[in-house]
């Protein structure tokens, strides 16, 4: 059962899709005052789950986590915000119950860290609309939300093939050597990334025409060879006459304002750009129209980038900090005064203040940006993707996107931004899995390798091991770091096994994501969302249920070779070198140490349970569907979802079958 709470006025945010009538009681479990503070008492064994993109571990008990999306390369420990925010989550213990805080600004969630025993939960202003979700089980909580908050979005079937990008290809010719690389190395491929650099000086709706003479050209003759061209579209729009987005955004006023009324300015890649408002209805429907440019020519995937919105620094900010550094530097810099003039540099970027300095205009009213901060990627995808259901609406669209807020869940699926080549960073990207799922994000995946830092060999394999189970499976890379394509490692060979692997695994991650998307139900879950009663379930938080039939454990340390694993219960073991050689073998329920050599993938196939797998292809759009054959338990069955892996709405040609 769903509730809803309203206190004093809130912003629509359009998060829920289905009209609540607020209730007339007061909230229960927690103490409200009224002025945006929601606090309760934890129990010892209370679990936290939920807050979708977080850092930390999948229970969040103990941190403070500030719901303020930012573009925060830095996913360290005691990092406090990413780029998105997903205000829901659920309690778990002598009373189980879901909680979703509807309200776009910034929001903290204190859950036992001033005070072990008491999760604190503020929010900036005092109106906010607040749902409580009661129900079976916290599998049975997440449906009811999911359903509140709408289907979640369902990529072409050939998004679940893999890709490779990078920050740095500034040509046509790194273009064609990323896919003859792959080709050679007899590698699957599906996507390639383009980076900011096809732009003609970074310009939204711009392909650089000395870099890539012909791109309608190269994305035919990529898509001939099964490989899509998937370019990215940043937030800010360049400052600069003459250039047709820029100047019909100034004319209509489609970009946000200052408090003077004029275009608010930031600074980005472009150099000095205004930023498009998203929260504008017909702004929203011009920007999304500009898609067009890339989609007539052929391409039919987008990455949306920097659209927390990240903002370098803004002009006054800029011109009061150097009037300040001129201040410093004109007497005997001290050390003090040495501190204050880094902080002053380093404090430009994403600078909190610079966010309420500019303005959204709402049916004619103007809304300061901080108060709706958090919505404003969620309707960058929005546009995209409410545009492109017009232009080709007898298909779908790759959409994923940096900054989100629950409902951008409908319009596209997010990457986990910049993580970094560390061994920690897959760990950090499993446990954000369920917590995303629970908020409906279910097209999502890692920088494959890491973004940020120089990443190694061994860490490639070990995060293909992972990544492969992911929806979004994607090998990306920082300007400036050390080559990443999996063709340029002396154990090539073994990591286009781990992709082999991952392509014949695609009927069953792809009939999986269907379920979830189509049921409300999460593809990824914790052991203790479907062993509640198992003590060992509920401490676990580095394995993950995948679908109704997988456990995944994977190795993320380096040098170790095999891990710790616990079992809920009996199940099968597989150890894969190649998708068609690999053992098994049944452990039963416990705790075990398992052997996984660097070249060998293990994971786990539940007690009497199967999965379909099919030969691996070059491409997703290859892949030979009656080629399947069966791993796991014997005398089981596995219902298959499969639809046409394009038309919008699968259910036009969804396809159930029981499989024996
Ligand atoms: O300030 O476009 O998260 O994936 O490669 C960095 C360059 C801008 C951030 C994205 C990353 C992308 C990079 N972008």
């Amino acid at each position: 059962m769903i509730k809803k709470y309203v206190y004093g006025n809130p912003f629509s945010t359009e998060a829920a899709v289905e009209n609540i009538i607020p209730s007339e009681d007061s909230i229960p479990y927690f103490e409200a005052d009224g002025q945006g503070n929601f606090t309760l008492t934890l129990a010892e064994n209370d679990i936290v789950y939920g807050l979708g993109e977080q850092i930390r571990g999948i229970n969040k008990r103990g941190w403070e986590y500030v719901n303020w999306n930012y573009d925060n390369p830095n996913h360290h420990e005691d990092a406090r915000s990413l780029y998105g925010s997903h205000n829901f989550i659920i309690i778990s213990g002598a009373e189980t119950f879901g909680a979703f805080f509807d309200y776009p600004g910034k929001m903290t969630f204190d859950i036992g860290y001033t005070k072990r025993s008491e999760m604190h939960i503020h929010a900036e202003s005092s109106d906010i609309a607040v749902y409580i979700i009661t129900g079976e089980d916290e599998k049975d909580i997440v449906k009811q939300f999911r359903k509140l908050i709408g289907r979640s979005y369902i990529p072409p079937m050939w998004a679940f093939g893999y890709g490779q990008s990078r920050w740095g290809y500034k040509d046509e010719k790194d273009i064609r050597n990323a896919a003859e690389g792959y080709r050679a190395a007899g590698i699957p491929l599906d996507s390639i990334y383009l980076d900011i650099d096809y732009m003609e000086n970074y310009k939204d709706f711009t392909v650089d025409n000395k870099r890539f003479p012909d791109l309608k050209k190269l994305t035919a003759e990529m898509k001939a060879d099964g490989i899509h061209l998937v370019p990215i579209i940043d937030a800010g729009v360049k400052i600069e006459e003459g250039y047709d987005v820029y100047e019909e955004g100034v004319s209509n006023n489609y970009f946000c304002k200052n408090a003077e009324g004029g275009d608010f300015v930031g600074a980005v890649w472009p150099g000095k750009v205004h930023f498009p408002d998203f929260l504008n209805p017909a702004a929203r429907e011009w920007f999304g129209k500009k898609y067009e440019v890339l989609t007539s020519i052929g391409i039919d995937g987008f990455w949306n980038d920097m659209n927390e919105p990240a903002i370098f620094y803004t002009e006054d900010r800029l011109a009061d900090t150097l009037s300040e550094i001129e201040k410093l530097a004109s007497g005997n810099m001290g050390i003090d005064e040495y501190f204050r003039f880094t902080g002053m540099v380093a404090g430009l970027n994403g600078n909190i203040g610079d966010y309420d300095k500019f303005y959204h205009n709402i049916n004619g009213e103007m809304v300061n940006h901080s108060t709706v901060h958090n919505l404003y990627g969620m309707n960058m995808t929005r546009s995209a993707f409410e545009a492109l259901e017009k232009i080709e609406p007898e298909k779908r669209t790759l959409f994923f996107s940096r900054s989100s807020y629950i409902g951008a869940h409908r319009y596209g699926g997010i990457w986990q931004g910049d993580n970094k080549s560390w061994w920690s960073h897959i760990l950090q990207s499993m446990q954000q899995l369920p917590a995303l799922n629970m908020a409906g994000f279910l097209f999502t995946g890692s920088d494959t390798g890491g973004f940020g830092c120089d990443t190694t060999e061994d860490l490639v394999l070990r995060w293909l091991q992972y990544s492969l189970f992911t929806p979004l499976f994607r090998n990306h890379a920082a300007e400036g770091t050390r080559d990443q394509e999996l063709y340029r490692f002396s154990t090539v060979q073994a990591m286009g096994e781990m992709i082999k692997i991952r392509y014949s695994l695609i009927p069953y991650l792809y009939s999986e994501f269907l379920k979830a998307a189509l049921n409300n139900e999460m593809m990824f879950r914790p052991l203790s969302f479907d062993f509640p009663n198992d003590e060992d379930s509920l401490n676990t938080d580095d394995q993950l249920l995948l679908g109704n039939e997988l456990m995944i454990a994977p190795v993320y340390k380096q040098n170790a070779k095999g891990r710790c694993v616990y079992l809920p219960e009996e199940m099968m073991m597989v150890r894969m070198r190649k998708h068609d050689d690999f053992d098994t073998e049944i452990l039963p329920r416990g705790h075990h140490y398992v052997r996984a050599e660097l070249e060998e993938l293990v994971f786990f196939i539940r007690s009497k349970k199967m999965i379909p797998v099919c030969k691996p292809a070059n491409s997703t759009d290859k892949i030979d569907w009656n080629s399947i054959t069966y791993l796991g338990y014997a005398d089981c069955t596995y219902t298959l979802y499969k639809d046409n892996g394009i038309s919008p709405n699968p259910e036009d040609s969804l396809e159930i079958t029981e499989l024996r």
